[in-house]
């Protein structure tokens, strides 16, 4: 079976988005309708030019929200905006999409395997995905995962890579089997240290040999009952655009970790050394740095658990309101590896606080739902200021936080504007 998907709401067969189609009879309005979405530059696009979403067979809009940001169309990455972030589970047209390579095409589940090597097995081993899901429990959690750059276009000076906002973060339900459970089963020595990923994806050179990126977890997270390969994504099959038709899940740690399209892993008896693991690739500086500073290599650190962070998702900002009525605000919370203890806004700018009324997680490293009830003293322009605190008594900085080369970890608390009239 080829995983094929066709947008629901529209009815767009894959055929129709073939590239000769667009080519005889294409018009900008006519290709952001079928992408469901405005082409970013598309003023300035020569005529009968035809922009990298619709040039594969595949059309990774599909079935997105139509709200989502196209943040860059190669590799293709696709951001939320925070009101489309407002369901506990998010649901996959809402997810945001962050690629380093080319989505891989053609992909037949039935003959997908996943071998296990490295230092420290006792000796290599492969699976099919179909004896995974026969050999093993099957776990079902929801799990954060939160791009390590998340926020970045908060930064200044301004660090390159996607300008993610607020949106490159969901929470959605992975269904699959433990990692832990395969590890007994494949027999791993004790002097095991790291667990890294390789995917199906292509490098955007086109060059075969070239690896797009192959990250992963210490041995210690690699072990955690949360850390899953997983197949399905909130009860179906993984869609093609977030790692069908198998993925390592490793919610709590930057998504980069939660390697898509898995097809091996690699028990490393030390930390693994894969594409995108070294220099100021998900790396921060061990102690704070001057914005714009250069540092050393050796001065660098992996990033391991996200921090503590929130999110409002319902009002949109700029909503418009009444003065005598109480505004129901809502959204998220969450802390990596941690739980979150305690939600408060602001909004008088951080002088007083209230607190929220706020879940638990459904399970370990879900994230969790607050909301609280709002009334304002005058008319006027105001903003509401979220700040959640983890169970280790650390909160969100109001401002945004310590830079660092590649503008990674801003978890500063998220403002909305809202008038009162
Ligand atoms: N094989 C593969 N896995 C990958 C990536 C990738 O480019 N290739 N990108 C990583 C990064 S940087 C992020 S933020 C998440 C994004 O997951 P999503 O597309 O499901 O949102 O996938 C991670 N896993
Ligand atoms: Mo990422």
């Amino acid at each position: 079976m080829s995983k094929t998907n066709k947008n629901p709401k529209k009815g767009i067969e894959k055929s129709q988005l073939k590239r000769r189609d667009f080519l005889q009879k294409s018009s900008i309005a006519v290709l952001s309708s079928f992408l469901g979405a405005d082409i970013i530059h598309a003023a300035t696009m020569p005529e009968g030019y035809v922009p990298f979403a619709l040039q594969a067979d595949f059309n990774p809009m599909d079935g997105k929200s139509k709200d989502m940001i196209v943040r860059n169309e190669k590799p293709w990455n696709v951001e939320a905006v925070p009101h489309l972030l407002n369901d506990p589970v998010t649901p996959f047209p809402n997810i945001f999409i962050r690629n380093n390579g080319i989505i891989p095409e053609d992909i037949d589940s039935s003959i997908w395997t996943l071998t296990i090597s490295g230092e420290s097995v006792k000796a290599e081993k492969t699976y099919t995905l179909e004896a995974l899901k026969k050999n093993f429990k099957h776990y079902s959690y929801q799990l954060v995962l939160e791009c390590g750059g998340n926020g970045r276009a908060g930064f200044y000076p301004p660090a390159s890579g996607n300008q993610w906002e607020e949106g490159a973060v969901y929470c959605s339900e992975w269904t699959g089997i433990r990692l832990k459970d395969l590890l007994a089963d494949v027999g791993i020595n004790s002097d095991a240290v790291y667990v890294g990923y390789y995917g199906k994806d292509k490098h955007l050179s086109g060059d075969e040999s070239k690896v797009v990126i192959s990250r992963g977890v210490p041995i210690s997270k690699a072990l955690q009952d949360e850390t899953l390969l997983a197949w399905a994504l909130n009860g179906e099959d993984i869609p093609l655009q977030h790692g069908y038709p198998l993925r390592l899940v490793c919610g709590g740690y930057p998504a980069s970790a939660s390697g898509k399209w898995l097809n091996k892993l690699v028990i490393r008896n030390k930390v693994h050394d894969g594409e995108k693991m070294m220099g100021d690739s998900y790396r921060v500086p061990k102690y704070p740095v001057a914005p714009g500073e250069k540092v050393p290599d050796e001065d660098m650190k992996i990033i391991e658990s996200m921090p503590v962070k929130s999110l409002i998702a319902y009002p949109k900002s700029g909503a418009m309101f009444g003065r005598n009525k109480t505004l129901k605000v809502q959204g998220h919370a969450w802390a990596g590896e941690n739980e979150v203890r305690e939600m408060e806004v602001s909004i008088d700018f951080g002088a007083t606080w209230k607190k929220c009324i706020l879940k638990k997680p459904n399970n370990r490293l879900a994230w969790q739902q607050w909301s609280v009830e709002l009334s304002f003293p005058e008319t006027g322009y105001y903003e509401v200021w979220a700040k959640a605190t983890d169970d280790q008594g650390i909160s969100q900085p109001m401002v945004i936080p310590g830079w660092n080369p590649k503008g990674y970890l801003n978890n500063a608390c998220h403002r909305i504007a809202v008038k009162v009239s």
